[in-house]
């Protein structure tokens, strides 16, 4: 299964440490093609837009959301980025998992919220703690959901 991971970059890092939780987790599922999000060495300025260039990073990562079979969003920290990457996935007719952090004390967007639909586009509000369990428990669920057999 191949795995897109959604999180802030330029929107902010502060949660980076639970996007690195959120990939390794992912990792066991299957390829998480945006691992580079949790890692904690890529800054809000980062030197690889420098180097690759912004309208590479954009063509490369809609390939990637183009080829991915689910869509994972910590949805907490609000990003431009992430927010465009949701509405171009749905456009794709993908499948999005969002995760959102209350305890942040922040609402929301009801574009995003309000996108639920409990099947395609799902919603989960999460406690630091648990963001593995909340994983495994979506993951678990799209256990019948079928994978084309070179993402396998
Ligand atoms: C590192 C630091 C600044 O720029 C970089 C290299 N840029 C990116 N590399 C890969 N994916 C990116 C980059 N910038 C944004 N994205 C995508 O947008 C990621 O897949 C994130 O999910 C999302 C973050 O958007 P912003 O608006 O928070 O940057």
């Amino acid at each position: 299964m191949q795995i897109y991971f959604c999180g802030s970059i330029r929107g902010g890092r502060q949660d980076v440490d639970i996007y690195q939780r959120i990939v390794r987790k992912l990792q066991k599922y299957g390829k998480v093609l945006t691992e580079h999000v949790g890692h904690s060495d890529l800054s809000e300025e980062g030197e690889d837009a420098a180097v690759t260039g912004d309208q590479q990073i954009h063509e490369r990562d809609m390939e990637w959301l183009s080829s991915t079979d689910v869509i994972v969003a910590d949805v907490t920290q609000p990003s431009l980025g992430v927010g465009y990457e949701l509405g171009r996935a749905v456009a794709m007719k993908k499948r999005i998992f969002c995760l959102f952090r209350p305890s942040s004390g922040r609402r929301l967007s009801a574009m995003i919220r309000g996108a639920h639909d409990g099947d395609l586009f799902q919603v989960r509000d999460y406690r630091e703690e648990e963001v593995e369990a909340q994983l495994e428990e979506y993951f678990n669920a799209l256990g019948s959901v079928r994978v084309p057999e070179d993402h396998l």
